[in-house]
């Protein structure tokens, strides 16, 4: 009789996977032809049932459905997605932070803002960051990887989690999972360690936390996969509106150039930060222009 095993797929390489178990273990499984067959290919980050036969050999039996997906890094059942900025260099692009929090509202990830390069804590500059998105989500910390400020508080929010790491470029990702993995090196050992090239493409690996749970070694982001979002839906995604457009005279107002808007009363007034509403605005016109042209 086989027995039947479960655990989480950390990397697949070659058409070797392996998972890791509940028990610590680790096993280097085959997928068989069972995913060609229904096309489905394993990911990191998947759950999966698996047999290991007499002579050792593992073979994986079928992957439980997936919570999200991610394209770049491939990686399935993501918790949290950290979205970095940076508190100085460079200049953060808060509209990619806005976008990336519809996403996560789209995957069902909880988002997770971190602002890094604080490096003697708060400052001003992080302070303004917090201030666009006290109510917008319900984890941010300020933190840098260099010296270590909040680092703890982001272990602990992690712990456990399968976690992915977004922003621009020079944010300090990989100084991030460096920190995270526990790893003291510089960024450009990490590089070496972690960002080590292959002779064909890369695979996102799941490496274990200090703190547990797992990250994805992909540091490089693109999330170029823009989520399909209709604009009707975009009002609903933002939770720092939603305490106003109760008040918006309109059902179904996208607080643009609706007359009695709660949503920019409270912009007017200062309880919705302005900065934050203009991204909005600029978001929501060019969903709203993006299907046009899908059907001209
Ligand atoms: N002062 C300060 N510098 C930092 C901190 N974290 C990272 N850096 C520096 O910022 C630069 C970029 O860091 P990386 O970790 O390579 O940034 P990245 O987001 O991985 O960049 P890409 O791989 O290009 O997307 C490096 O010179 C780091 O040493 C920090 O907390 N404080
Ligand atoms: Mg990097
Ligand atoms: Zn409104």
């Amino acid at each position: 009789m086989e027995l039947i095993k479960r655990g989480k797929i950390i990397k697949g390489v070659g058409g070797f996977y392996t998972l890791l178990c509940d028990d610590g273990k680790h096993y280097v499984c085959k997928a068989r032809g069972l995913f060609r067959k229904n096309g489905q290919t394993p990911l990191p980050g998947d759950d999966a049932e698996f047999t290991v036969d007499y002579k050792g050999d593992g073979f994986i039996k079928s992957i439980l459905p997936r919570r999200n997906e991610l394209l770049r890094p491939a990686v399935a059942n993501v918790d949290m997605l950290l979205i970095v900025v940076s508190a100085s260099e460079p200049l953060p692009d808060l509209e990619l932070a806005d976008k990336l929090l519809l996403y996560c509202q789209k995957q069902e990830i909880e988002p997770v803002l971190v602002i890094n390069k604080c490096d003697d804590g708060e400052n001003p500059a992080c302070d303004n960051i917090i201030g666009q998105y006290r109510n917008a989500l319900d984890r941010i910390v300020a933190v840098s990887a260099e010296t270590g400020y909040g680092m703890e508080e982001l272990r602990k929010m992690l712990a456990g989690n399968t976690i992915c790491l977004a922003g621009q470029s020079a944010v300090g990702k990989s100084s991030l999972l460096n920190s995270l993995l526990g790893l003291n090196l510089k960024t450009g050992e990490l590089s070496a360690k972690t960002e080590r090239g292959r002779h064909t493409t890369r695979h996102a690996e799941l490496l274990p936390m200090h703190s547990g749970g797992l990250i994805a070694d992909t540091p490089g982001f693109s999330m170029l996969e823009s989520v399909p979002v209709e604009p009707e839906e975009i009002p609903g995604m933002y939770p720092d509106f939603s305490e106003y457009s109760g008040a918006c005279r309109f059902k179904g107002c996208m607080h643009m150039s609706e007359p009695d808007c709660g949503v920019k009363r409270a912009v007017a007034n200062g309880s919705i930060d302005e900065k934050r509403y203009n991204r909005y605005l600029k978001i929501a016109n060019e969903a709203i222009s993006a299907r046009r042209h899908r059907y001209d």
